[in-house]
């Protein structure tokens, strides 16, 4: 593709330079710049999403921070959300001084993207956030830990592509600091629990740790659970917004209204979110079966192949429910979340034949139009 004129005969000096500056500090490497080669040559920088909240975009380009907008091309081809920048995400952007906002012209493919069930929006699932290594599971440790809501979590970060990591936080609001972690570390299989007390910096350097080599990690988890607080603690200042959830009022509202990348010093960054009430799934069961290996093991041992461990005789994970070995709340909240990921599945398989019966329409009124105007109708 041969770059429209301006682009060509635009100095040479406006072409990335290479490494561009800072930029390997967030997570520049040598995946990205491959990626982003082509783009290079049309006289694009590349940049990361360094904030995004419905549809706007800040980013961070060897130029500096910016508000950004999405090229019209980009929008009019993308056919979801999952094809728009979101945070995290590494873009192409115009930059040329005649612009008002430099424009993002592609987001370059993703390596990894935590995603959630959006029952709200039109397509159905929200981007949290791309280009992930570890995704950090949030929870306060006083309240005690919703375990259930831990294990939706764990599935979809298994889903993600990115290796969770559990941080149990305020471990100075409770009187059994050590009881609560062994509860979580009992559904949480493989996946390393932390402890943290944010506020006295308790704990901090386990998340660092996990940052080393330019990494970068999303904290999920419920409002209120102390994500930003842990953000603050590793930066050493009030950076990001946070408050006392009073539980009495505290329903559907969260302090961090946008989600933020962050640079961490020492290396790495942190990805900050607003905790969401609703988690929906998104229809795929890997993410549930990585979080659930413990039962999906079990369930080998089944007497029948597609056992749905409720009514079948010879069912090992019955057997192990039975010998205590595995408590029934998680069997239950394994066939629950199951059961939500195969609606989710057919309402997604739903959306996309309406949406191939909508094109199959227009085609055929072209068609019949096309017909029509060459007089062969
Ligand atoms: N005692 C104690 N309080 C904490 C700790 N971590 C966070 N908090 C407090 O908990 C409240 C909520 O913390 P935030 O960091 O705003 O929580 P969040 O997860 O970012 O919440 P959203 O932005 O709404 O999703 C604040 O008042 C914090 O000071 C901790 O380790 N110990
Ligand atoms: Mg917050
Ligand atoms: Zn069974």
């Amino acid at each position: 593709m041969t770059p429209p004129e301006d682009e060509q005969s635009r100095p040479s000096s406006e072409v990335a330079e290479s490494p561009p500056a800072g930029l390997e500090e967030i997570g520049y490497s040598q995946r990205w710049s491959e990626l982003f080669a082509p783009h290079g040559a049309l006289g694009h920088v590349p940049a990361r999403v360094i904030r995004s909240n419905r549809g706007s975009a800040v980013v961070l380009s060897p130029r500096g921070v910016a508000r950004a907008k999405v090229a019209g091309a980009l929008r009019k081809h993308a056919l979801g959300p999952l094809d728009l920048p979101t945070v995290g995400d590494w873009v192409a952007v115009d930059v040329a001084p005649d612009l008002e906002v430099p424009l993002i012209h592609a987001v370059l493919p993703r390596a990894s993207a935590i995603v959630r069930g959006d029952p709200n929006k039109t397509s159905g699932v929200q981007i949290m956030a791309a280009n992930i290594d570890v995704v950090f599971i949030v929870h306060p440790i006083a309240d005690p830990p919703n375990l259930r809501r831990i294990e939706r979590e764990l599935s979809l970060s298994w889903e993600s592509g990115a290796a969770p990591v559990i941080v149990l936080t305020k471990a100075d609001l409770s009187s059994d600091v050590e009881a609560a972690r062994q509860a979580v570390a009992s559904i949480a299989l493989e996946t390393d629990v932390l402890v943290t007390n944010a506020r006295a910096a308790v704990g901090l350097g386990q998340i660092t740790e996990r940052l080393t080599g330019h990494r970068t990690a999303v904290l999920i988890g419920p409002s209120g659970a102390g994500k930003s607080t842990i953000i603050n603690g590793l930066l050493g200042e009030q950076r990001q917004a946070t408050r006392e959830v009073r539980v009495a009022d505290g329903r559907g509202r969260h302090t961090t209204v946008a989600r933020e990348l962050v640079q961490i010093p020492g290396g790495g960054v942190l990805i900050d979110t607003p905790g969401l009430r609703s988690l929906g799934l998104t229809g795929s069961e890997e993410g549930i079966s990585a979080a659930f290996a413990d039962i999906e093991e079990l369930a080998r041992s089944c007497r029948f192949a597609d056992c749905t461990h409720d009514h079948e005789p010879g069912c090992a994970v019955k057997a192990a429910v039975e010998s205590g070995r595995l408590a029934v709340d998680r069997l239950v909240s394994y066939r629950k979340l199951l059961l939500e990921s195969q609606v989710v599945a057919a309402k997604t398989d739903a959306r996309a034949r309406a949406q191939e019966a909508r094109k199959e329409k227009i085609l055929g009124k072209a068609i019949k139009n096309y017909k029509k105007q060459s007089g062969r109708g």
